[in-house]
């Protein structure tokens, strides 16, 4: 396996997959595009004073004076203008723009990247855009009010048949209508069909949406409830009235009666059926990861936790819960008085588990996993771990603060040594650093960075792949920041040192200079600026090096491990898959960062426009967490967490990319396995390489 591996030579496919792309507005009234993907500037002369940045594209408006406006196009970097003027408003969502005219025909028109570029509603007399996951809708909020959508994939407006509609409500690329007056109607948008479906029931007053579904309740008369489900774009109704509040969790609802016998219903998407706790008197609900727990806050003051798996509600035995926290599906419940018992509801076995300790006063979630600190007494921390159901605590005592990132956490010793220590979700087992002094904690994607706020000001940085904490040899830190599980020290004062911390290699690259007066990051990288503006610099974490530009520079942006630098007298753009800076002169007013939103390549989760094992590794890292910002963290379908369905989404182009090269792909791709977590899929070979992601 190793061998086979290693004779994988990437394939070199077009432009990176997550990038950033950066625009400029010249003082002169032109704009400039720059493609991190081509790696070139696209100027457009004019006289623009408003720029705007939407899922790696950009649109520029003349304000004030024609009301020109224009977008630039990522797949084309081409600039392209509307034909009509007299436009003052703009809208952007996840590549897609909307601009409206406030004035004459009051007409609204959106334009999408892969064209045709722009499309205007046959209607005029809009007041009001909304946007959602890249689609639009208009509405005429006085007049015949009428509602109209635009949908990307085909670039065509569909109104709904009736008017009087009031207000809108996006969830996910749909749209629900409301009339806010009259026979108070609700209508919802389908994306998948362009249509509009009506509830047969009238009086509504209020509208939640939930992962590309909504729903409907009558915040009068009956209290009646109805869910649309996306699936089926058909409305349901709970056959109980009364209700008095919903909430909404990745595409499932639970609705509560606030008055009257405080029962508690959950709607579950797979059925479209509505399922009642048997209890009453429930005073709070919460939504995780499509699943709800429901809390008594008065009487028993019990709880129970419904899961989309099984639509059933489960109790904890106990009673006296005084607060919930939910994470991925799991929730966390701890006693404010009494014993001060904590307990978890694990999502993939209905069951819940207490921590046999009491006197628990804080809890903390991540990524399905949670942590609970005694906040008086021996000052404990016990974690709890999805995979094994099973609370662990940390075999010292004294701790003050706690912090969580994808699943792992952190535990800080707030006085007395100032100990810190390290919880790895794959082994549930603690690792202190041996140092004491610690004063704050940083973590980022999973691993954590210390620092001591007095003393020697040393840093030192734990990575879940070593588990181990590793110091940077110099003192005199006094800042630190993370990126995509890196990690940058600073000293703002003294010398102005930088370096950065390399999760891959677990080890510290000082940048030669000195004077450094501020850092961001960005996927994984980091960018600095020294004090005087003489130079900026790149650490890339593909190289662990620095790549300075020299130059009279005042500003960074970061966005899709891109950086752009600014000065009075030009800017210069950083890219990753090529470690080049590409500059562009002018005296640029407005910057704007646009990361892209959609994978250039299915598949390529580091971004360096290959599909091969170092994808798979990035997958690999990131399994089961809910705090995913972007590809980079091996979130293909872009909701937030990493999970089969992201699996699914790489692995046909990870299997293809062996594929071409006549090799047998990893064992897991052609097993098809269901996992529970990627520890399953026959990973062991792959640690002997080394990881990166780029
Ligand atoms: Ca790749
Ligand atoms: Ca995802
Ligand atoms: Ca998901």
């Amino acid at each position: 396996m190793r061998m086979l591996l290693c004779a994988l030579i990437a394939l070199t496919l077009t432009g990176p997959a997550f990038c950033g792309n950066f625009a400029v507005l010249d003082a002169d009234g032109s704009a400039a595009a720059w493609n991190a993907a081509t790696s070139d500037w696209t100027v457009l002369t004019g006289r623009w004073n408003d720029l705007a940045a939407s899922g790696g594209d950009f649109a520029v408006m003349e304000t004030g004076g024609t009301g020109r406006v224009a977008a630039w196009s990522r797949t084309t970097s081409t600039w392209n203008q509307n034909s009509r003027a007299g436009w003052d408003q703009l809208l952007g969502s996840e590549g897609s723009f909307a601009f409206l005219q406030s004035g004459g025909d009051r007409r609204v028109t959106a334009w999408t990247q892969n064209g045709p570029f722009w499309a205007d509603s046959p209607r005029t007399r809009w007041d009001a855009i909304y946007g959602s996951s890249g689609n639009f809708a208009a509405l005429q909020t006085a007049g015949d009010g009428r509602v109209s959508a635009w949908n990307r994939a085909t670039s065509a407006w569909t109104e709904s048949p009736r008017a009087r509609w009031g207000r809108v409500t996006g969830s996910s690329g749909n749209f629900a209508a409301l009339q806010t007056a009259g026979d108070g109607r609700v209508s919802a948008w389908n994306r998948a069909t362009s249509a509009w479906t009506e509830s047969s029931r009238t009086r509504w007053g209020h509208v939640v949406g939930s992962t590309g579904n909504f729903v409907a309740m009558q915040t009068a008369g009956d209290g009646r409830i109805s869910a649309w489900n996306q699936a089926t774009s058909a409305w349901t109704e709970s056959s109980r009235t009364r209700w008095g509040h919903v909430v909404g969790s990745s595409g499932n609802f639970a609705a509560l009666q606030t008055a009257g016998d405080g029962r508690v219903s959950a709607w579950n998407q797979a059925t479209s059926a509505w399922t009642e706790s048997p209890r009453t008197r429930w005073g709070d609900v919460l939504g995780s990861g499509g699943n709800f727990v429901a809390l008594q806050t008065g009487g028993d003051r019990r709880v129970s936790a419904w899961n989309q798996a099984t639509s059933a509600w489960t109790e904890s035995p106990r009673t006296g819960w005084g607060r919930v926290a939910g994470s991925r599906g799991n929730f966390a419940a701890l006693q404010t008085g009494g014993h001060q018992r904590v307990c978890a509801f694990n999502g993939a076995t209905s069951a819940w588990v207490e921590s046999p300790r009491t006197g628990w006063g804080e809890l903390v979630s991540s990524s399905g996993n949670f942590i609970a600190l005694q906040t008086a007494g021996d000052g404990r921390v016990s974690a709890w771990n999805q995979t094994t159901s099973a609370w662990t605590e940390s075999p010292r005592t004294g701790w003050g603060e706690v912090t969580g990132s994808w699943g792992n956490f952190a535990a800080l010793q707030t006085s007395g040594d100032g100990r810190v220590a390290a919880w790895d979700r794959a082994t549930s087992t603690w690792a202190e650093s041996s140092r004491t002094g610690w004063g704050e904690l940083v973590g980022s994607s999973g691993n954590f960075a210390a620092l001591q706020t007095t003393g020697d000001g040393r840093v030192a940085a734990w990575g879940a792949t070593a588990g181990t904490w590793t110091e940077n040899p110099r003192t005199g830190w006094d800042g630190v920041i993370g990126s995509s599980g890196n990690f940058a020290a600073l000293q703002t004062t003294g010398d102005g040192r930088v370096a950065a911390w390399n999760e891959a290699t677990s080890s510290w690259t000082e940048n030669a200079r000195t004077g450094w007066c501020g850092a961001i990051g960005s996927v994984g990288n980091f960018a600095t600026l020294q004090a005087d503006g003489t130079y900026v610099s790149v650490w890339d974490e593909a190289t662990s090096l620095w790549d300075e530009l020299y130059g009279t520079w005042t500003d960074l942006l970061g966005a899709g491990g891109d950086f752009l630098a600014i000065g009075p007298t030009g800017a210069a753009a950083w890219e990753h898959t090529t470690a080049t800076w590409c500059p562009i002169d002018g005296t640029f007013t407005i910057a704007v960062a646009s990361p892209t939103v959609a994978p250039a390549i299915a598949g390529d989760l580091n971004g360096d426009g290959n599909v091969d094992h170092l994808d798979y590794l990035v997958l690999k890292r990131s399994y089961g967490i809910d705090e995913a910002t972007g590809l980079g963290d091996g979130d293909s379908d872009a909701d937030g967490d990493v999970d089969f369905a992201d699996y699914c989404a790489a692995r046909a182009s990870i299997e293809e990319a062996f594929a071409e090269r006549g090799l047998q792909p990893p064992g897991a791709f052609h097993a098809n396995p269901e996992p529970a977590s990627l520890a399953l899929l026959g990973l062991a070979a792959l640690p002997l390489l080394r990881r990166r992601r780029r």
